[in-house]
């Protein structure tokens, strides 16, 4: 496939697919190359000959396996239905497509040497480290292309090849949300889309946006159906989020399941909500603090003016007394003696944990 960039104003691309009756969908968004919760999801969901995949996009950056992950899909989608739509961190042969330009290098080459902000390697990265090719700030960015473009044509023409908006007879799939007449990128990266979105007039379903941002006072992963509106919103904060998942929703069911890493375990004791917590969460992320002991931190809330005591290991940032924190909840979680939880973490002051997709503390003993 010859260069074919991608311009952000262009309007969007749309695919057709025919589904059929009796089939079902299985939608996952937001993998951002975790290569292992793919594979961990894809299991969870007992595939069968009939099942039609959509990936959602983003299928790549911020994780710890970008190559991997679409040279996964690729082998997927040779063995099984599989469509995919391009989200906003996927549409990497603009590296080699793109007529050289001075601000569009500079771009690329933080980038690289930045390690895409300190997510960690990206697909362009992995694929220059796979040819030997070192990063640095003064590499030869064309010599790097050539690489590219030499060594994975089959790579670069998957992504060309990916639409913006997919539409099936009863359903559409796009990464951010619709906004055809604001072009390609509008489509992929619309933040929050379902405060903005007007009602559709068939099923859609889109990523982007971690479903634990849409919260107010929890941190729950679960996929969104907002009947109102038509709109399924499924990305359950994989790699993004520390404790995040990878979400898999059926059609027409309207089911879905999950994966994450964490191991289970079952609750000796039972414990009540708490009456009153908060999430911090990013974006709103700034806090004051006000006193430290040993392993936590008591903060305040900047804009709310809540207290929430914060494990000290999730400051990110601290100037004095002012600092921003990794999302964290104060939630004690409902639980019944015998109830299974995932063990996100054990701490000083109890287990961070998640049950059925949402995040909390647990304050007793796990039965062994
Ligand atoms: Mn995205």
């Amino acid at each position: 496939m010859r260069a074919a960039p991608l311009y952000l104003d262009a309007p969007p691309t749309v695919k057709r697919v025919h589904v059929g009756p009796g089939r079902r969908i299985v939608a996952i968004s937001d993998i951002h190359g975790n290569l292992a919760y793919l594979r961990g999801l894809l299991e969870r969901c007992a595939l069968t000959e009939r099942d039609v995949i959509f990936f959602v996009g983003d299928l790549l950056e911020k994780g710890p396996d970008s190559l991997g992950t679409l040279r996964y899909v690729m082998e997927l989608a040779r063995r099984r239905e599989v469509h995919t739509v391009c989200g906003n961190c996927d549409f990497w042969q603009n590296f080699c497509d793109l007529p050289e330009d001075p601000a569009q290098n500079a771009f690329y080459l933080q980038y690289l040497v930045g390690r895409n902000r300190g997510w960690g390697d990206g697909l362009i990265a992995q694929m220059l480290h796979e040819q030997g090719i070192g990063i640095c700030w003064d590499m030869d960015l064309t010599a790097a292309k050539a690489a590219v473009r030499d060594n994975y044509g089959p790579e670069l023409d998957f992504l060309r090849a990916l639409p913006h908006i997919i539409e099936t007879e009863d359903y559409t799939f796009v990464h951010g949300g619709l906004a055809a007449d604001r072009g390609a990128f509008a489509c992929m990266k619309m933040d929050h889309y379902r405060t903005v979105a007007r009602p559709h007039r068939k099923w859609t379903v889109v990523g982007h946006w971690p479903l634990v941002l849409y919260g107010d006072d929890t941190v729950d992963a679960r996929p969104i159906v907002d009947r109102d509106l038509k709109l399924i919103s499924i990305d359950g904060g994989c790699v993004l989020k520390d404790d995040g998942q990878l979400n898999a929703f059926f059609l027409p069911d309207m089911t879905w399941t999950s994966y994450d890493r964490f191991p289970t375990a079952r609750v000796k004791t039972a414990q009540a909500a708490s009456a009153r917590h908060y999430y911090i969460r990013y974006g709103d992320n700034a806090v004051e603090i006000l006193s430290e002991d040993g392993d936590f931190v008591r903060c305040r809330h900047i804009r709310t003016g809540y207290v929430m005591d914060v494990p000290a290991d999730h400051i990110l940032t601290r100037e004095g007394n002012r600092a921003t924190v990794n999302d964290i909840t104060d939630y004690r979680l409902p639980l019944n003696a015998g109830d299974e939880i995932s063990v996100v973490r054990r701490t000083s002051r109890g287990i961070m944990c998640k049950k059925d997709g949402i995040s909390g503390w647990y304050d007793g003993q796990l039965i062994q």
